[in-house]
């Protein structure tokens, strides 16, 4: 049986290459919005965070009508940290629509979130999106994009892909350049073309899996998932089945299906709507809910594992409790295990130590973002240099490997492949175009890019670009030194004085500022030399019976700038944590009191 009402499309692609502006105009289209009612630009990025950093970080559901038929579209992030959650959402849709900026052509992002839909044999279409900048490349492109599908091993039929150009921005799509489409209608008018309708064997018992976890002071918790056979009322009885074949009964409480950007209540839905019942605490993503005659499981998601892990550790700087509501392990033992219950890509281990968690994920940016929410919502806690996974096979050492793409004027690429040839990277192609720009590709260990991305914007003047994926696990390359300068790093608890900081500062980068509470152990600057250097920041200039010379009362420092959560992270060296609390960003060394931390450097070396 096929259900002509509805279709489910997920929206896939890079960062930046206009997915969440062209669902804006799939509502507006859609008549989602009265003629003339305010609108916000992204609605689908509704995070705080989201908001403020204009990326998505969470896929996010949504519905609009079209024709007649129920078109479920779903909004993906489109960074490789956020890759679990493409992972999660290709598990609710029957097509995508891959976008590919007609200037930048496909990137990294592009592959990784393409080879998982293929991999899963859905309908892809393809959209060459922004047509409307001055320095598209629309031919180059499309080449690109087949030769892509054909790395990706595609079949016949999945080769044949519909492609359509768009200016997402102004809601309008073309099947060709020379189309005078005023709207969106094309792509529509494929996605009911092309993507399947959901089809279900006839009288086949419930079966949903849950993709997607929400939650409602009412209702408590909420599983969403798609229905790949059977209907479902509300107040049926189900089973869920969890992940070691668990079966807990269920009833179902309140059942939904997305409408515009909300949830619609239902009296019963039907095999391929993606649904929201509320009714069972301990679900998790993954998870098969099923009628409850002879539950049966279906195959569980599959996400990539973890490539980096991050220790998360209770605050236990002096300046502990000043500014979080949340300062206890137990605290934060819950948030993590919350966090992981709806973040399928994390993963947390608890150790041996009480107060000291392992956090697993897919990147350093993936970390930043968890601990910035926890900060906000009030928590404090200190966090270790983050470390990439390895692996041991048949003995040997192995580490993730990247393959990473550089887009960089000429002069650039000579400082470029110094600095990453020193972190055990290799230069694998390099394309001139003659344009005076240049790419450049490499084969680089994971750990060689942790904190890498703003000294590359340092060496290229902020111009260059750089992108990366994956590419597999090789044997481990060996150590090169993380940082080449020291820290600069407080004797004292006290408040920082301007005249001690104006002695200091030729000796490095400040991070603070005159009136900065500081404790022992406290990093408050960067060291010009490699060595780290401890030094009395509180120190008052001595006065004298004599006046001082006016000139003294006015020195001035070198401006600071705030430590942002991820500088912090990026700048830490393994004997070092970030102190994050609501209001503060510090870094500290691991071991604070200056003679413990001396012996403890001897005993290393
Ligand atoms: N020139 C141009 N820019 C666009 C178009 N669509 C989106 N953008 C811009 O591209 C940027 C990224 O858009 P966004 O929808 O957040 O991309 P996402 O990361 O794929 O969700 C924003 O600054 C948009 O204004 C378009 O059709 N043409
Ligand atoms: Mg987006």
């Amino acid at each position: 049986m096929i259900n002509e009402k509805l279709r489910s499309i997920a929206i896939i692609a890079h960062v930046d290459h206009g997915k969440t502006t062209l669902v804006d105009q799939m509502f507006k289209q859609c008549g989602l919005y009265r003629e003339g009612q305010e609108t916000e630009d992204r609605v689908m990025d509704s995070g705080d965070l989201e908001r403020e950093r204009g990326i998505t970080i969470s896929a996010k559901n949504c519905a609009v009508e079209y024709e007649g038929v129920k078109i479920n579209i779903i909004d993906t992030p489109g960074h490789a940290d956020f890759g679990g959650e493409v992972e999660r959402s290709l598990s609710m849709a029957d097509g995508a629509i891959l976008l590919v900026d007609s200037s930048e052509g496909p990137l990294p992002q592009t592959r990784f979130v393409l080879e998982k839909t293929l991999g899963l044999g859905l309908r892809v279409m393809v959209v060459i999106n922004k047509i409307d900048r001055h320095d598209s490349r629309i031919e180059e492109i499309t080449n690109e994009i087949y030769d892509l599908f054909i790395d990706l091993g595609a079949d016949d039929e999945q080769l044949e892909f519909s492609l359509l150009y768009a200016i997402g921005r102004d809601g309008i799509a073309k099947h060709s350049l020379d189309d005078d489409s005023k709207n969106l209608r094309p792509l529509m008018d494929t996605i009911l073309a092309k993507v399947p309708a959901p089809s279900y064997e006839e009288g086949e018992p419930f079966q949903m899996l849950v993709s997607d976890l929400g939650y409602s002071e009412y209702l408590g918790r909420l599983a969403i998932g798609r229905i790949h056979h059977g209907t479902v009322k509300a107040s049926d009885k189900l089973v869920c089945v969890g992940e070691n074949d668990e079966k807990i009964p269920l009833k179902v409480g309140k059942l939904q299906v997305y409408k515009g950007l909300g949830y619609e209540e239902v009296e019963h839905a039907e095999a391929g709507e993606i649904i929201v019942i509320s009714g069972i605490d301990n679900v998790k993503i993954g998870d098969t809910i099923s009628e409850a005659v002879n539950p049966k499981a279906l195959k569980r998601i599959n996400i990539d594992e973890p490539t980096v892990a991050m220790r998360f550790l209770i605050n236990s700087s002096p300046l502990v409790g000043k500014e979080g509501k949340f300062v206890q392990a137990s605290k934060i033992k819950e948030r993590l295990i919350k966090e992981t219950l709806s973040n399928v890509a994390l993963k947390v281990e608890f150790t041996t130590e009480a107060d000291s968690f392992m956090v697993k994920g897919r990147g350093e940016f993936q970390m930043a973002i968890l601990i910035e929410q926890m900060r906000r919502e009030g928590f404090e806690l200190n966090v270790s240099r983050p470390e990439v996974i390895f692996k041991e096979i048949d003995g040997k050492l192995m580490e993730p490997i990247e393959r990473l793409f550089v887009d960089c004027e000429e002069d650039f690429v000579g400082v470029i492949t110094e600095k990453l040839s020193l972190k055990k990277g290799k230069m694998t192609n390099l394309i001139n175009h003659g344009s005076g720009r240049v790419r450049v590709e490499f084969s680089v260990p994971s750990r060689s890019l942790i904190g890498y991305r703003d000294e590359f914007l340092t060496d290229t003047k902020g111009t260059g670009l750089m992108n990366s994926y994956l590419s597999g696990y090789e044997e481990h390359r060996g150590a090169f030194p993380t940082r080449h300068t020291g820290s600069i790093i407080s004797d004292r608890a006290g408040k920082a004085v301007t005249y001690a900081l104006f002695n200091i500062e030729p000796r490095g980068t400040l991070f603070i500022r005159p009136g900065d509470a500081l404790y022992e152990g406290m990093v408050i600057g960067e060291h010009n030399r490699e060595q780290d250097l401890v030094v009395n920041a509180c120190k008052e200039k001595k006065l004298t019976n004599m006046r001082a010379s006016g000139s003294d009362e006015t020195v001035s420092l070198s401006p600071v700038k705030p430590l942002t959560l991820e500088a912090a992270i990026n700048f830490l060296r393994d004997d070092e944590l970030v102190e994050a609390t609501p209001q503060s960003v510090r870094i500290r060394k691991s071991i604070l009191p200056t003679g413990e931390r001396l012996i403890a450097d001897k005993r290393r070396k």
